[in-house]
């Protein structure tokens, strides 16, 4: 019998497109997962810019409405009273304000609290290129409070410098500021993306650590892929949740994980490009949004992919 599993995932909500739980709730249920999603915000559309080639595009409006920390916390209560709040697993990301911050953090610490072995994502979502897209606040918050609470944080570079006080351009700052992370407790630390220094024209690389209660020093890899032309809204919350979804299934293989969702993400990556050239070519002004549901196969079985280094 498949083991139950059951996530609940805090994320924001897009009617039209893709991004945070609607990244992360199929490809987490084709998995086998049961998905509990609680949605920070509920929008028309996403609100960020796509790129592809020299073109980027970004909705005209973003309509919606925000989720309060009280609407949070009143959700959550209706939980707790019918003792629904058993979760194995427990995934945030994307959040634009201190006050639900905290508030996850409780939820976070009261489900904890029920079941220690509950296993808490956290993808400390705050900028990228040395540059913030939410409220500074936010980073104090997740350093402190978030951190502390996490079995699985997936900054990228820019997000490891900020909770560590450190800058992180090459792999011994980036492997130094790992390290910071697993002093606090962290026991998986994957880096997505963003270590100038080691990436190329053609190449990016990624990070995964891993350091048992009773080891002295962590087991690491370094993953080079090549590097594909465009960005879509979405692909990280999608990283993200296939991780989740591998590492339960390799039973903690962390670097096993990571090379299947990188194969899936390079074969999501270039359905999505392509679709967004034929796009162009048809003076199209729609924004590209992720193939995601196209890419149901490849979500579910990693295919081989060509230039994937792992060492
Ligand atoms: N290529 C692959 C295989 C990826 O996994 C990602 C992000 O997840 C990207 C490219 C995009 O990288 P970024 O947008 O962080 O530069
Ligand atoms: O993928 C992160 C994300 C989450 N939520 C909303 C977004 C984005 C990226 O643009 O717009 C609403």
């Amino acid at each position: 019998r498949e083991p139950d599993r059951r996530v609940l995932s805090i994320q924001s909500h897009v009617v039209h497109g893709y991004a945070g739980n609607k990244c992360s709730i199929f490809p987490l249920q084709l998995h086998g997962f049961e998905v509990d999603s609680i949605n920070s915000v509920q929008f028309s559309n996403h609100a960020g810019n796509v790129e592809y080639l020299t073109l980027p595009t970004r909705y005209e409006h973003v309509k919606g409405q925000k989720l309060t920390d009280t609407e949070l916390e009143e959700l959550y209560e209706g939980l707790r009273l019918n003792k629904i709040n058993n979760y194995t697993h427990i995934l945030t990301g994307y959040c634009g304000n201190v006050d639900f911050l905290k508030k996850i953090a409780d939820v976070v610490t009261d489900i904890k609290r029920k079941d220690s072995n509950t296993f808490f994502v956290c993808d400390p979502v705050m900028g990228d290129h040395g540059k913030y897209y939410t409220p500074r606040e936010l980073m104090p918050v997740y350093r402190d409070v978030l951190l502390p609470l996490a079995d699985l944080l997936t900054p990228n570079a820019f997000e490891l410098g900020e909770l560590t006080g450190s800058t992180v351009a090459t792999e011994e700052q980036c492997l130094a500021a790992i390290d910071v992370l697993h002093d606090k407790g962290v026991r998986f630390v994957v880096v997505t993306s963003g270590v100038t220094d080691a990436q190329s024209e053609e190449t990016l690389c990624c990070y995964s650590s891993v350091r048992e209660a009773n080891a002295s020093s962590p087991t690491r890899y370094r993953f080079t892929f090549p590097r594909l032309r465009g960005h879509f809204v979405g692909t990280g919350d999608v990283f993200t949740a296939l991780l989740v979804a591998w590492l339960d299934r390799s039973r903690g293989d962390v670097s096993g994980a990571v090379e299947r969702v990188l194969q899936t993400m390079q074969a999501l990556i270039k359905r999505t490009s392509e679709f967004a050239q034929s796009q162009v070519e048809s003076n199209s002004r729609a924004c590209c949004e992720l193939r995601l549901v196209q890419s149901r196969c490849d979500l579910l079985k990693p295919p081989p992919a060509e230039g994937i280094l792992v060492e």
